[in-house]
């Protein structure tokens, strides 16, 4: 059967999975099956949140061909996925919202997709909203093309109009077909079909893994060369060139949104290969007479860095059931064997482990996966990676697009300029609102979302991508406005106590909560930090006066989700993660050890 292998990426939102719902819907052999929305954003945080954040594939047929389509994160933090599964596929449909335009993650996959040799389709999406502007994002995305050092083929991109909630497509935005028949015809035409040989020994890439409780470890990947049954013995080389022998158990496909049985593996098709001990991202599994490896996959090397510990809070082992080191290194080390942009490292202290990554999200999407399995963990508050360059220390930057209503673009221009943040573009956005793109350090933007947030009285959208390193930034303050306020006693919080402290700043507890010595329990209004008690019950007189302590009024307090505490977190400051918790401490518990330090 003839095949082609395609990858969607896009910049967040604009509606990469719901495209692929459309194409699912429209190519299912039972059109009564239903596809739910956003069908293969499939795990739990995914479905949450509403982004995706693991590469998938699937397969559809159409017109005679098999076509294998991966869906991509557009989330800058989890690029990654993006880089690698590139060397799987021979084209890219380049999904670019109707009204948004290219955005700053538009440009990073264009120009991972030009640096993989593929020539994009560009697909404008969302062409039933309101201000498309069909033509004009055509244009735009042009430009871009052109400003990334496209080919002549690349500059002659196929365009097709597309509404992936409506399911209508067409290569003309005033006369669209009702279905997806004009996209699909688009892939047969012009994704040129693999470059891959059936005839010699079997050869195939891992470029991304999946895990069945059933058959452990599965390696997905497209095959090179050759063919291959179940059972079949296989060498496996690695990374480093290391050769050791494996057995594939069985062969499957994702074809819909079912899991298909194959006879073999054959060249040019995506497949998924179930029995390989200890496969990994990367490894080229071969016929045992012609082990040879493909190139290494690589992708860009994380920008954000993190201290994972053992939790050595007072309450400990209290909520969670994987609470020592050896826990946490043997997690860590099986994250690090497929999530190929995070790094792992060991550190002299047994207990603490250096975790680096894309960024927050990246990092924080693994510490709520971890807590949901049962583990207690503590994380340091996240740090750029800096690098050196002829003696001279560069640092990561953002392209940050900020979009807000006209009314706050003074406040939001002068915390962009004490950021140092280098404006690029101003831009309407549609009715009342603006687009500011600029060019700012990574470590200017740790804590800034709540930030944002109040700026814009919550009605602003931020988005980024990864500009690469640039020099160090100088005079960047990195500390948040507000002090903490910290208990000093071990026990359960008291009302009294608390109405007394409100006036202090914002309280992150309720009354009746257990709290420790050293866990910070409020936000200053002050940039000082404050030792208070929480604990402390109204002296009890021999006459009640009527209804006092039934009357007390407690604002209801803050609650930090994990993002919001990794943001809100100081150097000398952790944030401690159990299943059912997620609470502030100091690094240092007591007070006179604080005041030493
Ligand atoms: N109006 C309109 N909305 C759309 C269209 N396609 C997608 N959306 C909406 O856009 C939002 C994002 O859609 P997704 O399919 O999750 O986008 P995505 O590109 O997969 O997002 P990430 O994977 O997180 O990068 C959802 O609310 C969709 O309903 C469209 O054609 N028209
Ligand atoms: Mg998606």
């Amino acid at each position: 059967m003839n095949i082609r292998n395609v990858a969607i990426v896009a910049h967040v939102d604009h509606g990469k999975t719901t495209l692929v719902d459309r194409l699912l819907q429209q190519t299912a052999q039972d059109a009564r099956v239903e596809i739910a929305e956003r069908a293969l954003d499939n795990n739990e945080l995914e479905r949450e949140r509403g982004i995706t954040i693991l590469s998938k594939t699937t397969a559809v047929e159409h017109a005679g061909c098999r076509i294998n389509i991966v869906d991509t994160p557009g989330h800058a933090d989890f690029g990654g996925e993006v880089e690698r599964i590139l060397s799987m596929v021979d084209s890219v449909l380049l999904l670019v919202d109707a009204v948004e335009g290219p955005m700053p993650q538009t440009r990073f996959v264009t120009d991972k997709a030009f640096a993989a040799g593929l020539n994009p389709i560009l697909v404008v999406n969302k062409i039933d909203r309101d201000a498309a502007q069909p033509h004009r994002v055509v244009d735009a995305v042009f430009d871009l093309f052109d400003q990334l050092g496209a080919s002549e083929a690349q500059l002659d991109f196929p365009t097709v109009f597309a509404s992936a909630t409506l399911g209508v497509s067409g290569t003309d935005p005033d006369h669209l077909a009702p279905d997806m028949t004009p996209l699909l015809d688009a892939i047969v035409e012009r994704v040129p079909p693999p470059n891959a040989s059936l005839r010699g020994p079997f050869q195939m890439q891992v470029s991304a893994l999946d895990y069945s409780p059933y058959v452990g470890v599965i390696g997905i990947g497209r095959v090179q060369r050759g063919e291959l049954a179940p059972r079949a013995p296989v060498a496996v080389v690695d990374a480093a060139g290391r050769v050791r022998k494996g057995r594939v158990y069985s062969i499957h496909c994702n074809q819909g949104l079912a899991r298909v049985e194959l006879p073999q593996a054959r060249a040019g098709d995506i497949v998924c290969l179930a029995g390989v001990e200890g496969v990994g991202v990367s490894d080229t599994i071969c016929d045992p007479a012609a082990a040879e490896a493909l190139p290494t996959l690589t992708v860009d090397e994380p920008t954000m860095t993190m201290t994972f510990c053992v939790n050595a809070s007072p309450f400990a082992g209290r909520e969670g059931k994987f609470i020592t080191s050896r826990h946490l290194k043997s997690r860590l080390m099986r994250e690090a064997a497929h999530n190929v942009a995070l790094r792992v490292a060991e550190t002299a202290d047994p207990n603490r482990f250096e975790v680096s990554g894309r960024g927050e999200l990246h990092l924080s999407v693994l510490i709520e996966t971890m807590r949901r399995e049962g583990f207690e963990l503590a994380v340091s508050q996240p740090a750029v990676i800096f690098r050196e360059a002829d003696g001279k220390r560069l640092e990561p930057f953002e392209s940050a697009a900020f979009e807000v209503q006209a009314g706050h673009q003074g406040a939001l221009m002068e915390a962009v300029g004490q950021r140092k943040g280098e404006v690029q573009d101003i831009a309407a956005a549609g009715p009342g609102r603006t687009r500011i793109v600029c060019r700012i350090a990574t470590r200017a933007l740790i804590g800034f979302r709540a930030e944002f947030a109040s700026l814009t009285s919550g009605s602003g959208v931020m988005t980024f991508a990864s500009a690469g390193y640039g020099p160090f930034t100088h005079g960047l303050a990195a500390r948040r406005q507000a002090g903490a306020l910290i208990s000093n006693a071990t026990g359960k919080t008291v009302a009294y106590a608390l109405f007394n402290l409100q006036d202090r700043g914002r309280l992150l507890v309720r009354p009746g909560i257990d709290v420790y010595e050293g866990m910070v329990v409020g936000m200053h209004s002050r940039g000082n930090d404050l030792t208070v008690n929480p604990l402390r019950e109204k002296k009890l007189t021999n006459i009640r006066a009527a209804g006092s302590d039934e009357n007390i009024l407690l604002t209801p307090p803050t609650q930090l989700s994990l993002e919001q505490a990794l943001q809100f977190i100081n150097a000398d400051e952790l944030v401690e993660v159990t299943p059912k918790s997620i609470r502030v401490r100091k690094l240092l518990l007591k007070e006179s050890q604080r005041r030493r330090a």
